[in-house]
């Protein structure tokens, strides 16, 4: 076979850049599933307007057979501490396969969405009686086979656990299975990360500072192992957090970490919810992404980020689902902006700019930041990037009579059916006419999956 004939062609009615639509853009894709200059044979006509796909840069995906078991109110007030109980109740009961069940459905579930990556914050890596599985990153491999099955890039950011609280505290009973000492952590992410490729990133995770003992922290954040790709924590998204640290550490915790990490962009914060003018200035100064999800900071009762002050200061920000009662990048977008108006009782709040796009400052943001936190060539349809596309409904009633100054708005703001039609994913079309390639026998395997759970 010829060199060229591995190479596909496409022409696309309009194609979504940095710097806006484009129409009739014609791009290639290599047999390594990157976007590349050179010509294949006739080009496929994409009739629809054709976005990079979403990097999800958070996500927990265990959680995703619990949504919607937790909203029915207790004996006692409920708060993100009520939910965690009922959260860590759930984690004991998932083995590894039941989260390679889970997972793939998940990601099918994020690729019909229009999420083309995600990143996984996995911390539940030992048997629920906290001792190792016979292969220690039997966890870990359920998550990369499953992205496997699903054809979605993972950023695996495996989690170092240690503690309980901010006062060092032992980690408790249903804590434990999350645990390492640092060097079984490093053990594990040297694994992991032979087995790195064009699809499989792996970072690190330090779960939050209350995961971490004070003591600990210096010979983590200072290790080799730290010293290259992406690194994730949960930071200040719980008024409780705050003033724990502020009790124990004598400073809040963005404070905290910025005094004890040299945070740069290679560090997503997760979250970052109760800020000071101080502290938001410097995340945006320091290149970190803020780590945003809308709708489970939403669920849990978070509070909201300071988006409109971050933004002024050119902060970089991306959206994860992470406790997945949501799956859309559209939905979290739309619940960013709409937190805020609900908050300031202003509109249009982030777009900085007379004649801007709220769809269009989103989505073109959440592309950047998803992409360095994901640490991977996404986010874009430029040379060398995967071809991570989705292509919108041309059929959809909402999207007509609209053009390139109202396509991108139309799509966050009046879409409830979903608009994404096809997606193509490191070069291969996972996604066709709203069906992804796999999903029924996926699906058929998550439902056995949590009758079993739902039985124990
Ligand atoms: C998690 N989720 O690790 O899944 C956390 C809850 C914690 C969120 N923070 C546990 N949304 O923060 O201790
Ligand atoms: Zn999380």
């Amino acid at each position: 076979m010829s060199e060229t004939a591995l190479i596909h062609s496409f022409q696309a009615r309009q194609l979504w850049h940095d710097a806006g639509w484009r129409g009739d853009v014609a791009f290639a894709v290599d047999d390594r599933g990157r976007i590349t200059q050179a010509q294949g044979g006739t080009p496929q006509y994409l009739d629809g307007w054709v976005l990079p796909g979403m990097p999800n840069l958070h996500s927990h995906a265990f959680q995703r057979a619990m949504a919607g078991l937790a909203e029915r109110r207790g004996p006692s007030d409920d708060s993100f501490w009520t939910w965690r109980e009922t959260m860590y109740a759930f984690a004991a009961c998932i083995d590894p396969d039941t989260l390679q069940a889970i997972a793939a459905q998940l990601y099918v579930e994020m690729l019909k969405a229009g999420y083309t990556q995600v990143c996984e914050f996995h911390y539940l890596h030992h048997r629920p009686d906290a001792t190792p599985y016979a292969q220690p990153e039997a966890m870990s491999l359920a998550l990369i086979e499953a992205a496997r099955e699903a054809g979605i890039a993972l950023t695996l950011l495996p989690v170092l656990y240690m503690s309980g609280g901010f006062d060092g505290r032992p980690l408790s009973p249903r804590q434990r299975r999350f645990g390492h000492d640092v060097d079984s952590y490093l053990r594990l992410l040297t694994t992991l990360r032979k087995l790195e490729s064009e699809d499989l990133r792996v970072g690190v995770a330090l779960h939050s500072l209350r995961a971490i003992p004070e003591q600990a922290w210096r010979g983590v954040v200072e290790h080799d192992a730290l010293k290259t790709g992406p690194v994730h924590i949960h930071i200040a998204e719980q008024i409780g957090e705050v003033q724990d640290c502020l009790a124990t550490r004598g400073a809040r915790p963005v404070e905290w970490l910025f005094d004890h990490a040299s945070i740069d962009k290679r560090w997503c914060l997760v979250h970052a919810t109760h800020l000071t003018e101080s502290e938001t200035a410097q995340i945006a100064r320091s290149g970190a992404v803020a780590g945003l999800c809308p709708t489970t900071e939403a669920n849990l009762g978070d509070g909201l980020f300071p988006l409109a002050r971050y933004l002024d200061a050119n902060g970089v920000i991306g959206i994860g689902s992470d406790s997945h009662i949501s799956i859309s990048p559209v939905e979290e977008l739309r619940w960013l902006e709409y937190g805020q108006r609900l908050n300031t009782r202003h509109r249009n709040v982030a777009a900085r700019h007379a004649g801007e796009s709220v769809g269009e400052t989103l989505w073109r943001a959440a592309l950047r930041g998803g992409a360095q936190a994901a640490d991977l060539p996404i986010g874009t349809l430029g040379e060398g990037a995967r071809a991570d596309l989705i292509v919108l409904d041309q059929d959809s009633p909402l999207l007509a009579a609209r053009d390139s100054r109202s396509a991108m708005d139309s799509f966050l703001f009046a879409g409830n059916a979903p608009m994404v039609r096809n997606v193509m994913a490191g070069g291969k079309w996972v996604v066709r006419d709203f069906q992804h390639r796999d999903e029924a026998r996926i699906a058929a395997r998550y439902r056995s999956a949590v009758e079993r759970l739902a039985r124990t």
